[in-house]
C-alpha cells in the first residue's frame, strides 16, 4: 500500500476574451505515478484559429504526458507546423521529490514563490514557427513553495509575496484572484497555481 505522503493543491483558471469556442488560451493537468503533468498553452493569433491550434497541442499532450519534455517540445512543433504557431511551457512534478522539470517555448510566465523566489525562464520563440534550442529547468519546490504559471493574457508585474494573505488561501481562489486583478481585457488569459505540501 502507497501513502500518500504529499499534500498538493492546484488549479487551472481559464478566461476568455469572448467565447471558449474561440479561446486561444488552454491548459493540460494529469497525474500519474506520483507525478503531476501539467502544461499551459497559448495558441498564435485569435479567435477560431488561435483555439484550434491550442485544441491540437493539448490534445497530443493528453496522449504523450509520459514522453520526455524536451522531446515532447519537438513532437508538438512538428505536429503545428505551417500554422500560426503556439507558445507552450511544460512541466514534470515528482510530488515525492519536489523535482520541477520544465521547458517552456514563448511567451509564458512560470514562477515560484517561498522562502526563495525564482522565475523558470522559458526560451524565446514560437514553436510550429520558430522554434529555439531548448533547454530543461530543473527546480526543487519545498514545502509551502507556490507555483505560479500564466500566459500573456495576465500583467507580469505583480509579485505574489506583496500579498501575504493570499498565503493561506487555496488554488482555486488564488487563480480566480490573479485572473481578476491582473488578466488583460484584451485577450485571452490562463492561470495554473500549485501549492506544494502547504
Ligand atoms: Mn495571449
Amino acid at each position: 500500500m502507497v501513502i500518500e505522503m504529499v499534500n498538493i493543491d492546484y488549479y487551472l483558471k481559464i478566461k476568455p476574451l469572448k467565447r471558449l469556442d474561440e479561446c486561444g488560451d488552454t491548459g493540460f493537468i494529469k497525474r500519474f505515478n506520483n507525478k503531476l503533468f501539467f502544461a499551459l498553452i497559448d495558441g498564435a493569433g485569435h479567435s477560431r484559429n488561435a483555439h484550434k491550434i491550442a485544441v491540437t497541442v493539448r490534445s497530443f499532450l493528453e496522449d504523450n504526458y509520459q514522453m520526455e519534455l524536451k522531446k515532447l517540445m519537438e513532437k508538438l512543433d512538428q505536429i503545428i507546423k505551417g500554422s500560426n504557431g503556439a507558445v507552450v511551457s511544460l512541466c514534470t512534478l515528482d510530488l515525492e521529490t519536489g523535482n520541477l522539470k520544465n521547458v517552456g517555448v514563448g511567451d509564458i510566465t512560470l514562477k515560484i514563490y517561498g522562502q526563495r523566489s525564482v522565475e523558470l525562464l522559458s526560451k524565446p520563440g514560437v514553436i510550429g514557427y520558430v522554434m529555439p534550442n531548448l533547454i530543461e529547468n530543473n527546480y526543487h519546490l519545498q514545502e509551502g513553495d507556490i507555483l505560479v504559471m500564466y500566459t500573456d493574457g495576465v500583467r507580469k508585474l505583480f509579485n505574489l509575496n506583496d500579498y501575504p494573505e493570499t498565503r493561506n488561501k487555496d488554488s482555486k481562489t488564488l487563480a480566480n484572484y490573479l485572473i481578476s486583478q491582473f488578466g488583460r481585457k484584451t485577450d485571452d488569459s490562463a492561470c495554473l497555481v500549485l501549492k506544494y505540501n502547504s
